[in-house]
């Protein structure tokens, strides 16, 4: 079997010099795109470059993949519905460490690096946290060397494109692949037939053992499409294998024959309705068929595919546990724990016993979530409709469980009750997360308030039936693309001051505080900040038509609209102060710009009122020649990892300001703090540690506690109570009310108004005064400018620990039990 490394053509088709560069990208225009100069579009030359990338990639790859082959190395399997990678281009050229000879390759040939790669589409298959968080893990397994094939859905069409029109959000097709996409490779021989529906046949085998055969009525072809995931300055590049739905016969030529052109094609239509479309909810529920049969499908693929390559070393199944492990990203791939299942009993012939053992061993889950109306639940005859075989196995999972809860608990109905895989209270359903939890080896939260309260409350039962079994993971954020490629300026001047290496070992930005003092580099940093609030508001004039002075004190609110996350609260405050400034012009507060950004859930009618309301607010505000010098509001359309590149680094204060006990984590608190912001913000979530990272000195707290929710909510709480005590909150509340900023239809916040004063689900009113408070604080703080820069500085210095690096190191050790894999890249400079 010849290896790979004597015939690959080690030359200027994968070179890291200019001329190689300027070569095979002059190749890749006219023979891949089959263009020249004189006719080719931008979009001709930007695909011709990522073709021109796209080989170094694959030439690491076939290194990366021949040396875990050559190692048969133990790799992780990362399962998960959504991901938000990013711009593919310029983070490549970071990795390969070629971006400056690529920018004089094109310069000679009067091309501009940014210009072609703002041309990228982005590929927005995810709706938020969840899925950013799986693009930075997996930026960052790569670049740690371990081996990882991540699982996912290829959609059609991501997250919706957000306009706003008329003061609201208006959702738009996001056709991301309709200019084709040069970073995936279909793989259509990598291909598995998916079934749907049907009824089992429960039969005894050859030799007398009860077999069970599942006879689907519908089949899917899934087909694998492959992205590189290069990791940073090393030779490992380890693949997104995305999963796309096709038809098995794309085409009934015999109802063709007798004219019947609509069900010729039917059964296309139907099947690739199953990777159509990203599901745009972040959060609530929706026990859609369709999801289900999503869910399922890539979980198959996944499952299918790795029992495949572990086939081709082994013959028996005993030893995929020390080959694979499969880490659940929430629970929309959770069905795979029954899919494996059904693949080891009825496929492979295993006994139940070895079989869970071995799916015990080989899942962890992660938990993102403590929004009830986010765990996902799925009504019995649904799931027996589209999966009746899974069903059965859940049932027979479910009663080994509960056997064991009995044996530990007897005559606990209750608990049963609470720990049964079926929610027998609202007409029998699957709980996905008990599913999960009772199917892995590991059960981890993603900020250590949030593990707490998942061991105290959600999963408490399980917790108390095997402890061993659940861990903290805190998030994190890869530095390379929300520090590198988002803030060069910065990057430049944390390198010239610490030296080189810190992207690899973030804590060594610890390095940076005994600078915090110097005058000097005080000025340095502050002339960074600067040029990134220039960009950023070059970048809202175009988009939102507002004029944005960089010299005030940019506010930044960035995230999915939702009432947890009380984008409501900050306006409030907002409208409070205009209220105050129109009163007393005199007042001494700073100049501040609000820049709030974000996408609402289609159907989520109060978030889409919170998107009016910031934008109401924005126009009265702006147009009211008696504040603007000392108030602008901004609403950045469509949010997306691309413009908060631009975002993150022009921060000064960065809006975390969730009710305490409902924000797992968050990411954004981390990217921000990372990029020199401070932040107000409640004790909720990552929050907590970025607090205690930085110093409570650095950080302007407000609000309360978990416990102190938990308090009030069981005592009682009564918004209105509030309202009628805090004059500041009843005039703001009031002047809603009454349609200041909403002239010609004061109903138009009535429902969000009522929500507030009637029950206020998320504690707004409560928490109101205090957010005032530490938004005073910050006022004074920004006006000693060295002091505010100082804490600036320790932020970025004392955030090292939220790089995703620690993370995927904590989940290597803690719960995964693999070993990097060092590649020797061949061809190499
Ligand atoms: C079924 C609908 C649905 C879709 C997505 C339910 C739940 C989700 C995600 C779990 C929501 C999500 O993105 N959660 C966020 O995950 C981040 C990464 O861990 C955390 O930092 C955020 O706090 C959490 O809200």
């Amino acid at each position: 079997m010849h290896t790979c490394r004597e015939t690959s053509p080690e030359n200027y088709r994968t070179g890291h010099d200019t001329d190689s560069i300027r070569r095979s990208f002059l190749d890749s225009l006219y023979f891949v795109q089959a263009r020249f100069p004189e006719v080719a579009t931008r979009n001709d030359y930007y695909l011709a470059l990522a073709w021109t990338v796209r080989d170094r990639l694959l030439r690491r790859w076939i290194d990366t993949a021949g040396t875990y082959y050559r190692e048969a190395s133990r790799s992780v399997c990362y399962l998960s519905a959504e991901y938000l990678p990013g711009p593919h281009l310029r983070n490549a050229l970071l990795s390969l460490g070629i971006e400056e000879a690529v920018r004089q390759a094109l310069v000679g040939l009067g091309l501009d690096l940014d210009d072609l790669a703002d041309q990228e589409p982005e590929p927005g298959l995810g709706n938020g946290g969840l899925g950013r968080l799986a693009a930075c893990y997996l930026d960052s397994l790569a670049t740690l060397e371990i081996p990882c094939i991540a699982h996912g859905i290829r959609y059609e069409f991501g997250i919706f494109e957000q306009e706003i029109r008329q003061g609201r959000q208006i959702e738009r097709t996001d056709k991301w692949l309709h200019l084709g996409n040069a970073w995936e490779i279909p793989r259509p021989e990598i291909a598995y037939d998916i079934g749907f529906g049907g009824r089992t046949e429960h039969v005894l085998d050859a030799l007398g053992r009860r077999r069970v055969r599942w006879i689907p009525e519908h089949m899917v072809k899934g087909i694998a499409y492959d992205t590189p995931i290069p990791g940073y300055r090393v030779a490992n590049v380890n693949l997104l294998r995305l999963w796309s739905a096709e038809a098995c016969e794309s085409f009934d030529f015999e109802a063709f024959n007798l004219g019947d052109y609509q069900r010729a094609v039917e059964e296309k239509i139907a099947s690739e309705t199953i990777s159509k479309v990203l599901y745009p909810n972040d959060e609530p529920a929706q026990g859609r068929r369709l999801r289900l049969a999503q869910q399922y499908f890539f979980a198959s693929c996944a499952m299918q595919d790795m029992i495949r390559i572990y086939r081709q070393r082994a013959d028996t199944m005993e030893g995929l546990a020390d080959k694979f492990v499969v880490q659940l990203n929430d629970t929309h791939p959770a069905v795979a724990v029954a899919e494996l299942m059904r693949l080891l009993v009825d496929e492979r012939g295993m006994d139940w016993a070895p079989a869970w053992s071995l799916v015990r061993r080989i899942f962890g889950y992660t938990n993102h979530t403590l929004l009830p109306e986010a765990l996902e639940t799925w009504p019995v005859d649904l799931f027996a409709s589209v999966l009746p075989r899974h069903l059965e196995i859940i049932y027979e999972i479910n009663q080994r469980l509960l056997d064991e809860v009995r044996a530990r608990w007897p005559g606990d109905d209750a608990r049963i009750a609470r720990m049964s895989l079926i929610d027998e209270t609202q007409g029998r359903r699957v709980r996905m997360a008990q599913l999960a939890t009772i199917a892995s080896h590991a059960v981890n939260g993603v900020a250590e308030l949030h593990s707490r309260l998942l061991r105290e409350s959600v999963l408490r039962d399980f917790f108390e039936l095997d402890p061993g079994r659940f861990t903290n993971v805190t998030n994190g954020v890869t530095p390379r693309r929300f520090i590198a490629l988002a803030n060069p300026g910065l990057a430049r001047l944390i390198t010239d001051t610490i030296g080189e290496g810190w992207l690899r070992d973030l804590e060594r930005l610890r390095d940076l505080e005994p600078w915090a003092e110097s005058a000097d580099f005080q000025a340095a940093w502050r002339q960074v900040k600067l040029s990134n609030k220039q960009r950023l508001a070059r970048y809202a004039g175009q988009r939102a038509g507002v004029l944005v002075d960089p010299e005030t004190l940019f506010d930044v609110h960035v995230k999915r609209l939702h009432e947890y996350k009380r984008q409501h609260l900050n306006v409030l405050h907002l409208i409070s102060r205009y209220l105050k400034l129109k009163d007393d012009p005199g007042l001494d507060l700073p100049p501040r710009t609000w820049f709030f950004g974000g996408k609402s859930a289609p159907g989520y009618h109060l978030a889409k009122q919170m998107i009016e309301l910031i934008l109401g607010v924005a126009r009265v505000v702006n147009n009211d020649r008696s504040v603007r010098e000392r108030m602008r509001v901004v609403f950045l359309p469509n949010f997306s990892v691309k413009n908060a590149e631009l975002i993150y680094p022009a921060a000064d204060l960065s809006e975390q300001i969730s009710t305490a006990g409902k924000e797992a984590s968050g990411t954004g608190n981390m990217k921000f703090a990372l990029n020199g912001a401070l932040t107000v913000g409640t004790l909720d979530g990552a929050n907590v540690e970025i607090r205690e990272a930085v110093g409570e000195e650095n950080f302007f707290l407000f609000g309360l506690t978990e416990d102190q929710v938990s308090g009030i909510r069981a005592a009682g709480y009564r918004p209105r109570d509030w309202y009628e005590a805090d004059p500041d909150l009843r005039a703001a509340l009031d002047a809603l009310a009454a349609g200041h900023f909403s002239p010609g239809n004061p109903d138009q916040f009535r429902d969000l108004l009522d929500a507030l004063l009637s029950w206020d689900t998320f504690f707004v009113l409560a928490d109101f005064a205090a957010y005032g408070r530490a938004q005073r604080q910050a006022d004074d703080a920004w006006l000693r400018a060295g002091d505010w820069t100082r804490k600036s500085i320790l932020n970025t210095a004392r955030c090292g620990r939220f790089s995703s690096d620690r993370a995927i190191r904590e989940y290597c050790e803690r719960i995964w039990q693999v070993q990097p894999v060092h590649v020797g890249a061949a061809g190499d400079p």
